[in-house]
């Protein structure tokens, strides 16, 4: 059959299942990655499992969320990361190197390989032709532990790309564009593969641009061809050997396709509070605006940040906000420095943050009271910003230099003639601030180190037959992990230690939903449509299971995060006729059961008197690692008779 790429590299990577949208599949992984704010556990898991050094072709670890230190508590978790990356064999990015992404496109992805990073994320690497997916900690740690990953065969959808980008338009427009058609769950269970004349056009940084915020459709993975582009890219960054030719084939077969003329795309902006709530800028006109803040790993490449520093070469950023850069990574500082722009940026009054995630994850830089933040990042969920009542607009590097300069939302067409500059042929390569893993022998000699901030991870017990208890909080659709597990200056330090960050369950929609947990010895959580979509923070499972939650019973689930709850012990359940949502309320009295989780199952509404049927999505493997109590316990027995 003619092939997909995506096809190509799951038919070279595929160990057991069949290759049927929606069959679950056993997939090799070639590589991994973690960031700081989800590594920290992601190690200690590993650490449990008790194997000597890591079984994939090479694993990373990056420090880049956490990188405020008010304390001694990140700094801490920085520590201990360079512990374990030294002892078990891994690559070790060090704080102030850059974002995550952005440093494995430029110094790690490799066309045709699979890689699975513990930040939703990870599929920016699909810009040159990586199948990259977001996972959980424990999903990234058993990889590395040489353990396949399953997810659902995906459908393939075609994006089909003709025609050629405007001037001030860019690959964050067409992301957009995609997010308008498909919104926040649109692409779930789903790849977004690029093809046709028009990916030409594209640079590996805009097409790592678009692969990155596809995970805001709710989708599996995205991915670019690895073509002549991509091979160039390569060899600018030292890498030519690593590539490999990665086209679809002439007749090759899509399960839908979706049409985009680049040629036609306007500035878009997505508004408060959705990725998906999208508009054209000039339909929404001109809005008052009090902080610009460009960077994530979305826009923080050279190419984007030279846009930037060219339109405000000789200008001042406007009086009425102020505007904050954080670039992707040193490299991109280097060159930018290099060619003298830097300074356009210092000069116009810009604030220059450090090479991290900076207030893409609240960490620094909150707007304002009910401010208006103009943003080049990939989310806008209500209060991810830091404050609770800031309006966050997501928009290309284009459109957030036109509201630095004229104060307001602004097309950014209306600022003239589109400024020239360059991109390095080659780029300055520097990898001290990346510490390579050590041979076996030395390996095993280094001592990890551990702050007070670490605590052990908690254990859990297999999960019986029937479950009982009160609803403890009833939400709508489409809830995000940043509403379950807050992120921000205060919380994220806490990622290491799950009796302190439990106690945010929740907060922002109910601030007594740890003091209702507590009381009632855990209970259920109900849900709307695409339950937990947004980040991988496994920590949206992990705190809840602490505090007692056995169940969420939704009405459909995000991927990463129903694979969480599995690997946690808490029982993903749906609604067989969603009408039930409504027959059931906070603090109902509740008894679910699940049986071996085979089939159906019933739950009896103690409160109500009524009975509802119940079903689930889970594969018999998955049933076996919930009953026994979560992913850890199961893995430990199975990779301990590999050994
Ligand atoms: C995010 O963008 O929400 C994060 C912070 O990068 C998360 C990971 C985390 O919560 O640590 C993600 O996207 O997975
Ligand atoms: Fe960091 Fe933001 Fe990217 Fe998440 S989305 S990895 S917080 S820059």
């Amino acid at each position: 059959m003619a092939g997909t790429i995506t096809e190509k590299i799951l038919d070279k990577h595929i160990i057991e299942g069949e290759k049927k949208a929606g069959a679950e599949v056993a997939i090799h992984i070639d590589n991994t990655l973690t960031q700081d704010a989800t590594g920290t556990m992601a190690y200690l898991q590993f650490e449990a499992i008790g194997i000597d050094r890591v079984r994939t072709e090479f694993s990373v670890s990056f420090v880049d969320h956490n990188t405020l230190q008010s304390d001694f508590k990140n700094a801490d978790d920085h520590r201990f990361l360079q512990s374990v990356a030294q002892r078990y064999g891994i690559y070790f990015s060090r704080p102030g190197n850059g974002i995550c992404h952005q440093v494995f496109l430029e110094r790690f992805a490799k066309p045709g390989n699979t890689l699975i990073g513990s930040d939703s994320h990870t599929p920016t690497a699909g810009g040159v032709g990586c199948f990259a997916m977001g996972a959980g900690g424990l999903d990234v740690a058993c990889a590395m532990a040489g353990a396949p990953f399953r997810i659902k065969y995906p459908k393939i959808v075609g994006v089909h790309l003709t025609g050629k980008l405007q001037p001030w338009v860019s690959a964050k427009d067409v992301i957009l564009e995609i997010l308008r058609r498909l919104d926040v769950k649109g692409g779930v269970g789903k790849v977004l593969e690029y093809f046709g004349e028009g990916v030409k056009t594209l640079s590996v940084t805009d097409r790592a641009t678009i692969t990155n915020m596809g995970t805001e459709t709710g989708c599996t993975t995205s991915i670019f061809p690895s073509d002549e582009i991509t091979r160039a890219f390569l060899k600018s960054q030292g890498r030519e050997d690593q590539w490999i030719e990665l086209l679809p084939d002439e007749n090759a077969e899509y399960d839908e396709i979706i049409e985009i003329d680049l040629s036609s795309l306007e500035p878009m902006v997505a508004l408060p509070h959705s990725p998906g709530n999208v508009r054209k800028v000039r339909e929404v006109g001109k809005i008052k605006v009090d902080q610009v803040a460009i960077g994530s790993c979305t826009n923080s490449s050279l190419r984007d940040l030279k846009v930037v520093a060219n339109v405000l070469k000789d200008r001042t950023v406007n009086s009425g906000l102020h505007v904050t850069v954080s670039p992707g990574s040193r490299q991109v500082v280097e060159h930018l420095v290099e060619s003298g722009e830097f300074r356009y940026l210092v000069r116009a009054g810009v604030r220059i943050l450090e090479n991290a995630c900076g207030p893409c994850i609240g960490m620094g830089a909150a707007p304002s009271s009910g401010g208006v933040s103009v943003r080049t990042f990939n989310r806008n969920f209500r209060g991810r910003s830091g404050t609770a009542d800031a309006e966050v607009y997501l928009v290309s590097p284009e459109v957030a230099v036109a509201a630095a300069i004229t104060g307001y939302l602004t097309d950014p067409r209306e600022l003239g003639e589109f400024p020239e500059f360059t991109m390095p042929e080659k780029f300055f390569i520097n990898d001290n601030m990346i510490i390579k893993p050590l041979p076996e022998e030395e390996a095993k000699k280094v001592e990890i180190v551990r702050g007070p901030n670490i605590a052990p991870l908690p254990t859990f017990e297999p999960v019986g037959d029937v479950l009982s208890g009160r609803v403890l909080i009833k939400v709508e659709d489409n809830i995000t992990t940043d509403h379950i597990m807050p992120a921000g200056a205060k919380i994220l330090p806490l990622r290491s230690n799950i009796p302190e960050i439990s106690k945010h369950v929740f907060e922002s929609i109910d601030s007594k939903f740890y003091n209702k947990a507590k009381e009632n010895n855990g209970g259920f959580i109900v849900g709307g449509e695409n339950y937990g979509q947004g980040s991988s923070r496994e920590h949206a499972a992990l705190a809840p299971k602490y505090l007692g939650v056995k169940a969420v019973i939704a009405k459909s689930f995000a991927r990463i995060h129903l694979a969480n709850l599995i690997n946690f012990g808490i029982v993903p359940l749906t609604f067989v006729n969603p009408d039930d949502y409504s027959a059931i309320d906070e603090m109902d009295e509740l008894e679910i059961n699940i049986g071996d989780l085979s089939g159906e199952c019933i739950l009896y509404n103690r409160t109500k008197g009524n009975r509802i049927k119940l079903a689930h999505s889970l594969s018999s493997l998955d049933a076996e690692i919930l009953k026994a109590g979560g992913k850890l316990p199961w893995i430990k027995k199975n990779i301990t008779e590999r050994k």
